[in-house]
Protein backbone atom coordinates (compact mmCIF):
# COMPACT_ATOMS: atom_id res chain seq x y z
CA UNK A 1 0.00 0.00 0.00
CA UNK A 2 0.98 3.73 -0.64
CA UNK A 3 0.08 7.17 0.51
CA UNK A 4 -2.99 6.57 -1.71
CA UNK A 5 -4.20 4.28 0.97
CA UNK A 6 -7.65 4.25 1.95
CA UNK A 7 -7.92 5.33 5.83
CA UNK A 8 -8.44 1.89 6.95
CA UNK A 9 -6.27 2.48 9.89
CA UNK A 10 -8.48 5.78 10.78
CA UNK A 11 -11.04 4.47 11.67
CA UNK A 12 -9.86 1.61 14.39
CA UNK A 13 -7.87 4.52 16.05
CA UNK A 14 -8.99 6.70 19.43
CA UNK A 15 -11.46 9.26 18.21
CA UNK A 16 -8.98 11.93 19.07
CA UNK A 17 -6.78 10.76 16.95
CA UNK A 18 -9.34 10.05 13.78
CA UNK A 19 -10.30 13.66 14.16
CA UNK A 20 -7.20 15.17 14.22
CA UNK A 21 -6.11 13.42 11.36
CA UNK A 22 -9.09 14.67 9.47
CA UNK A 23 -8.50 18.14 10.23
CA UNK A 24 -5.09 17.84 9.42
CA UNK A 25 -6.13 17.50 5.93
CA UNK A 26 -8.37 19.12 5.54
CA UNK A 27 -6.75 22.43 6.37
CA UNK A 28 -3.91 21.17 4.33
CA UNK A 29 -6.38 20.36 1.36
CA UNK A 30 -8.37 23.74 1.87
CA UNK A 31 -5.00 26.32 1.90
CA UNK A 32 -1.77 24.25 0.09
CA UNK A 33 -1.42 22.95 -3.38
CA UNK A 34 -0.77 19.69 -2.55
CA UNK A 35 2.02 17.02 -4.81
CA UNK A 36 2.23 13.87 -3.34
CA UNK A 37 5.94 13.18 -1.75
CA UNK A 38 7.20 9.44 -2.08
CA UNK A 39 8.44 7.92 0.78
CA UNK A 40 10.78 4.83 0.15
CA UNK A 41 8.35 2.18 -1.46
CA UNK A 42 8.63 -0.24 1.77
CA UNK A 43 8.06 1.98 4.30
CA UNK A 44 4.41 3.68 3.36
CA UNK A 45 2.58 0.66 5.18
CA UNK A 46 4.83 -1.30 7.64
CA UNK A 47 3.87 -4.17 9.85
CA UNK A 48 5.74 -5.50 13.12
CA UNK A 49 4.97 -7.32 15.85
CA UNK A 50 5.50 -6.03 19.56
CA UNK A 51 5.16 -8.17 22.45
CA UNK A 52 2.66 -10.87 20.70
CA UNK A 53 0.26 -7.65 19.09
CA UNK A 54 0.51 -6.40 15.63
CA UNK A 55 2.06 -3.23 14.99
CA UNK A 56 0.71 -1.29 11.96
CA UNK A 57 2.11 1.95 10.57
CA UNK A 58 0.24 3.67 7.52
CA UNK A 59 1.89 7.51 6.20
CA UNK A 60 0.61 9.89 4.00
CA UNK A 61 3.01 12.54 2.95
CA UNK A 62 2.67 15.45 0.37
CA UNK A 63 4.78 18.37 -1.05
CA UNK A 64 3.52 21.86 -1.80
CA UNK A 65 6.07 25.10 -2.85
CA UNK A 66 6.46 25.87 0.44
CA UNK A 67 6.63 22.22 1.74
CA UNK A 68 9.47 19.86 1.42
CA UNK A 69 7.47 17.61 2.98
CA UNK A 70 4.30 17.21 5.37
CA UNK A 71 4.08 13.88 6.68
CA UNK A 72 1.07 12.54 8.50
CA UNK A 73 1.56 9.28 10.28
CA UNK A 74 -1.25 6.59 12.33
CA UNK A 75 0.29 3.47 13.88
CA UNK A 76 -1.40 1.19 16.06
CA UNK A 77 -0.57 -1.87 18.14
CA UNK A 78 -2.72 -4.29 19.17
CA UNK A 79 -5.42 -2.57 21.21
CA UNK A 80 -2.25 -1.01 23.24
CA UNK A 81 -1.19 2.20 21.52
CA UNK A 82 -2.79 4.23 19.23
CA UNK A 83 -0.05 6.79 17.42
CA UNK A 84 -0.79 9.80 15.51
CA UNK A 85 2.38 11.65 14.34
CA UNK A 86 2.25 14.76 11.91
CA UNK A 87 5.34 16.91 11.06
CA UNK A 88 5.59 19.94 8.46
CA UNK A 89 9.17 20.41 7.17
CA UNK A 90 9.63 23.72 5.05
CA UNK A 91 11.85 24.26 2.53
CA UNK A 92 14.46 25.96 3.63
CA UNK A 93 14.32 28.96 1.45
CA UNK A 94 11.29 29.97 3.27
CA UNK A 95 11.57 31.12 7.09
CA UNK A 96 8.78 29.46 8.26
CA UNK A 97 8.57 27.26 11.88
CA UNK A 98 8.22 23.37 11.85
CA UNK A 99 4.53 21.85 12.69
CA UNK A 100 4.85 18.97 14.56
CA UNK A 101 2.17 17.21 16.39
CA UNK A 102 1.99 13.85 18.27
CA UNK A 103 -0.87 11.96 20.00
CA UNK A 104 -0.04 8.59 22.03
CA UNK A 105 -2.48 6.82 24.28
CA UNK A 106 -3.87 3.48 24.57
CA UNK A 107 -7.07 1.84 25.91
CA UNK A 108 -8.80 4.60 25.60
CA UNK A 109 -7.17 7.53 26.86
CA UNK A 110 -4.44 9.85 25.27
CA UNK A 111 -1.13 9.97 27.74
CA UNK A 112 0.75 12.10 25.45
CA UNK A 113 -0.77 15.52 23.44
CA UNK A 114 1.80 17.52 21.79
CA UNK A 115 1.65 20.54 19.42
CA UNK A 116 3.96 23.03 18.17
CA UNK A 117 5.12 25.62 15.42
CA UNK A 118 8.70 24.82 16.58
CA UNK A 119 11.68 27.50 15.59
CA UNK A 120 14.06 27.35 13.39
CA UNK A 121 15.76 30.33 14.24
CA UNK A 122 18.93 29.40 16.94
CA UNK A 123 17.77 32.14 19.38
CA UNK A 124 14.51 30.18 19.36
CA UNK A 125 12.07 33.09 17.95
CA UNK A 126 9.45 33.03 15.54
CA UNK A 127 8.65 35.13 12.50
CA UNK A 128 6.67 38.12 13.50
CA UNK A 129 3.42 37.70 11.81
CA UNK A 130 3.54 33.87 13.63
CA UNK A 131 4.55 35.58 17.11
CA UNK A 132 1.54 37.51 16.59
CA UNK A 133 -1.06 35.37 15.97
CA UNK A 134 -0.39 32.97 18.48
CA UNK A 135 0.33 35.31 21.39
CA UNK A 136 -3.87 36.60 20.14
CA UNK A 137 -5.03 32.95 21.01
CA UNK A 138 -6.23 32.79 24.66
CA UNK A 139 -3.97 30.95 26.68
CA UNK A 140 -5.45 27.35 27.71
CA UNK A 141 -5.35 25.97 31.02
CA UNK A 142 -5.75 21.98 30.57
CA UNK A 143 -5.51 20.23 34.17
CA UNK A 144 -2.78 17.75 33.17
CA UNK A 145 0.42 19.49 31.96
CA UNK A 146 3.24 17.43 30.89
CA UNK A 147 6.85 18.36 31.65
CA UNK A 148 8.74 18.69 28.04
CA UNK A 149 12.48 16.12 28.27
CA UNK A 150 15.78 17.57 27.60
CA UNK A 151 15.85 17.55 24.23
CA UNK A 152 12.24 19.73 24.23
CA UNK A 153 14.13 22.99 24.10
CA UNK A 154 13.20 22.96 20.24
CA UNK A 155 9.70 23.99 20.86
CA UNK A 156 8.31 27.24 21.23
CA UNK A 157 6.67 28.97 24.52
CA UNK A 158 3.13 28.53 22.64
CA UNK A 159 3.92 24.64 22.63
CA UNK A 160 1.28 22.44 24.46
CA UNK A 161 2.39 19.36 26.16
CA UNK A 162 -0.90 17.75 28.55
CA UNK A 163 -2.40 14.65 28.83
CA UNK A 164 -6.08 15.89 28.07
CA UNK A 165 -8.48 14.36 30.84
CA UNK A 166 -11.76 14.82 29.64
CA UNK A 167 -13.67 14.83 26.40
CA UNK A 168 -13.88 18.64 26.70
CA UNK A 169 -10.18 18.64 26.89
CA UNK A 170 -9.55 16.46 23.86
CA UNK A 171 -11.83 19.24 22.33
CA UNK A 172 -9.89 21.88 23.53
CA UNK A 173 -6.87 20.33 22.28
CA UNK A 174 -8.25 19.84 18.46
CA UNK A 175 -9.46 22.87 17.86
CA UNK A 176 -5.72 24.70 18.84
CA UNK A 177 -3.95 22.15 16.66
CA UNK A 178 -6.31 23.45 13.82
CA UNK A 179 -5.64 26.86 15.08
CA UNK A 180 -1.62 26.24 14.69
CA UNK A 181 -2.54 24.96 11.38
CA UNK A 182 -4.55 27.65 10.06
CA UNK A 183 -1.98 30.26 10.94
CA UNK A 184 0.48 28.18 9.32
CA UNK A 185 -0.81 27.44 6.40
CA UNK A 186 -2.05 31.19 5.92
CA UNK A 187 1.40 32.70 6.64
CA UNK A 188 3.50 29.72 4.75
CA UNK A 189 1.33 30.61 1.61
CA UNK A 190 1.92 34.72 1.97
CA UNK A 191 5.86 34.27 2.88
CA UNK A 192 8.53 34.42 0.18
CA UNK A 193 11.98 33.16 0.22
CA UNK A 194 14.84 34.41 1.53
CA UNK A 195 18.42 34.98 0.85
CA UNK A 196 20.88 31.77 0.34
CA UNK A 197 22.56 33.15 3.58
CA UNK A 198 19.52 33.04 5.41
CA UNK A 199 18.35 29.88 3.97
CA UNK A 200 21.97 28.20 5.28
CA UNK A 201 20.53 29.26 8.85
CA UNK A 202 17.11 27.96 8.59
CA UNK A 203 18.88 24.62 7.29
CA UNK A 204 20.64 24.95 10.40
CA UNK A 205 17.76 25.15 12.40
CA UNK A 206 15.91 22.65 10.47
CA UNK A 207 18.83 20.07 11.72
CA UNK A 208 18.86 20.98 15.00
CA UNK A 209 15.35 20.45 15.19
CA UNK A 210 15.67 17.07 13.57
CA UNK A 211 18.54 15.64 15.90
CA UNK A 212 16.56 16.84 18.91
CA UNK A 213 13.87 14.92 17.77
CA UNK A 214 15.99 11.89 16.98
CA UNK A 215 16.98 11.26 20.40
CA UNK A 216 13.18 10.36 21.83
CA UNK A 217 13.89 7.55 23.05
CA UNK A 218 10.03 6.59 23.63
CA UNK A 219 9.52 6.61 19.50
CA UNK A 220 12.78 4.91 19.40
CA UNK A 221 11.90 1.73 22.02
CA UNK A 222 8.85 1.06 20.51
CA UNK A 223 10.27 1.09 16.78
CA UNK A 224 13.14 -1.24 18.35
CA UNK A 225 10.67 -3.65 20.39
CA UNK A 226 8.89 -4.05 16.71
CA UNK A 227 11.75 -4.13 14.03
CA UNK A 228 15.04 -3.85 15.78
CA UNK A 229 17.31 -0.93 16.31
CA UNK A 230 19.16 -1.46 13.28
CA UNK A 231 15.69 -0.64 11.14
CA UNK A 232 14.54 1.79 13.94
CA UNK A 233 17.61 4.15 13.47
CA UNK A 234 16.79 3.88 9.66
CA UNK A 235 12.72 4.81 9.95
CA UNK A 236 14.15 8.12 12.71
CA UNK A 237 16.48 9.19 10.79
CA UNK A 238 14.63 8.73 6.89
CA UNK A 239 10.72 8.72 7.73
CA UNK A 240 10.70 10.25 10.61
CA UNK A 241 13.19 13.30 10.96
CA UNK A 242 15.09 13.19 7.90
CA UNK A 243 17.89 15.87 7.28
CA UNK A 244 17.03 18.20 4.13
CA UNK A 245 19.99 17.95 1.83
C1 LIG B 1 6.16 10.73 23.59
N1 LIG B 1 6.09 9.12 21.63
C2 LIG B 1 5.98 9.46 22.98
C3 LIG B 1 5.65 8.27 23.71
C4 LIG B 1 5.58 7.21 22.81
C5 LIG B 1 5.85 7.75 21.53
C6 LIG B 1 5.25 5.77 23.11
C7 LIG B 1 5.42 8.21 25.21
C8 LIG B 1 4.00 8.57 25.54
C9 LIG B 1 3.82 9.01 26.95
O1 LIG B 1 4.80 9.31 27.64
O2 LIG B 1 2.66 9.10 27.40
C10 LIG B 1 5.88 6.92 20.37
N2 LIG B 1 5.57 8.60 18.61
C11 LIG B 1 5.82 7.33 19.05
C12 LIG B 1 6.02 6.52 17.89
C13 LIG B 1 5.90 7.34 16.80
C14 LIG B 1 5.61 8.64 17.26
C15 LIG B 1 6.32 5.06 17.92
O3 LIG B 1 5.42 9.62 16.54
C16 LIG B 1 6.00 7.09 15.36
C17 LIG B 1 5.91 5.91 14.80
N3 LIG B 1 7.10 13.26 18.77
C18 LIG B 1 6.95 13.41 17.45
C19 LIG B 1 6.69 14.80 17.18
C20 LIG B 1 6.68 15.45 18.40
C21 LIG B 1 6.94 14.46 19.40
C22 LIG B 1 6.48 15.35 15.81
O4 LIG B 1 7.03 12.51 16.63
C23 LIG B 1 6.47 16.86 18.73
C24 LIG B 1 6.18 17.82 17.89
C25 LIG B 1 6.98 14.70 20.76
N4 LIG B 1 6.45 12.49 21.83
C26 LIG B 1 6.91 13.77 21.83
C27 LIG B 1 7.28 14.13 23.17
C28 LIG B 1 7.04 13.02 23.96
C29 LIG B 1 6.52 11.99 23.10
C30 LIG B 1 7.83 15.47 23.61
C31 LIG B 1 7.32 12.85 25.44
C32 LIG B 1 8.70 12.29 25.58
C33 LIG B 1 9.12 12.13 27.02
O5 LIG B 1 8.30 12.32 27.92
O6 LIG B 1 10.28 11.74 27.22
Amino acid sequence: MSSTSTPSLREQQHPLIRQLADCIEAVWHKHLDLSPYHLPAELGYVEGRLEGEKLVIENRCYQTPQFRKMHLELAKVGNMLDILHCVMFPRPEYDIPMFGCDLVGGRGQISAAIADLSPVQLDRSLPEAYAAALAGLPVLNFSQPRELPEWGNIFSDFCIFVRPSSPDEEAIFLSRVQAFLEIHCQNAIASGPVTPEKATHILAGQHNYCTKQQQNDKTRRVLEKAFGPVWAENYMTTVLFDLPK
